[in-house]
């Protein structure tokens, strides 16, 4: 799609969810923040540590020392952001181990959202192991911190705590309408419609109440 289309798209899906009630939010994907920075709460080997996760490369994964995996106890990641992060919705999940043994089962998502690190907001959960978005079911709400507790893993072979490849994404909520030009990865509606009509017309017809 060509970017100058982009924007108006967004208008017309906002005006669009307001003429049939529905909410106006649109979703979309923004990288991690540059300055954000990941730590674990277990042990790593040097050459899988907390850093392999923002490194945008699918190649580098977490992977723990042997015996941090324990029944009935959660592992987590942290996620410090450089700056509060307004409206977050989701996060974007890389590939947890790829061989299967050592895979997240059950993740919990909590934000610190007053930054004295404790992470005491609960946004949602999600089953593993599954990758890409894992949206919240909170309303999005500005975070300085994000934890991914995983509460379930599998206890496999020498106990290494489960394995993950990347976070890849913060799933972000725009109510404002006023955002920047965005990657638009979900409306209230069948967005593909509009984009054929937009791509066809460069304009959209008919009643313009976005101005
Ligand atoms: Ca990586
Ligand atoms: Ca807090």
């Amino acid at each position: 799609m060509h970017s100058s289309l982009i924007r108006p798209l967004l208008m017309v899906v906002g005006s669009i969810a307001w003429l049939q009630g529905a909410e106006s939010t649109t979703f979309f994907v923004d990288p991690m923040p540059v300055g954000t920075t990941a730590t674990v709460s277990f042990a790593t080997e040097a050459s899988g540590s907390a850093d392999t996760l923002l490194d945008h490369d699918p190649k580098t994964a977490l992977v723990a020392k042997q015996g941090t995996a324990q029944e009935g106890k959660s592992v987590s990641i942290f996620l410090r952001f450089p700056k509060e992060v307004p409206g977050l919705s989701g996060v974007v999940l890389g590939q947890s181990d790829q061989f299967g043994n050592y895979v997240w089962q059950q993740m919990e998502f909590w934000a610190d959202t007053t930054g004295n690190g404790t992470y005491d907001t609960k946004l949602g959960s999600a089953k593993g192991p599954a990758a890409g978005q894992h949206r919240f079911p909170m309303a999005a709400m500005p975070v300085k911190g994000l934890e991914l507790r995983v509460t379930k893993q599998s206890i496999k072979g020498t106990r290494r705590a489960f394995s993950l490849n990347g976070i890849d994404g913060l799933v972000m909520a725009d109510s404002s309408g006023s955002g920047e030009m965005r990657y638009v990865i979900e409306d209230v509606e069948d967005l593909s419609s509009w984009r054929t009509w937009a791509d066809n017309s460069a304009q959209p017809e008919g009643e313009r109440s976005y101005g």
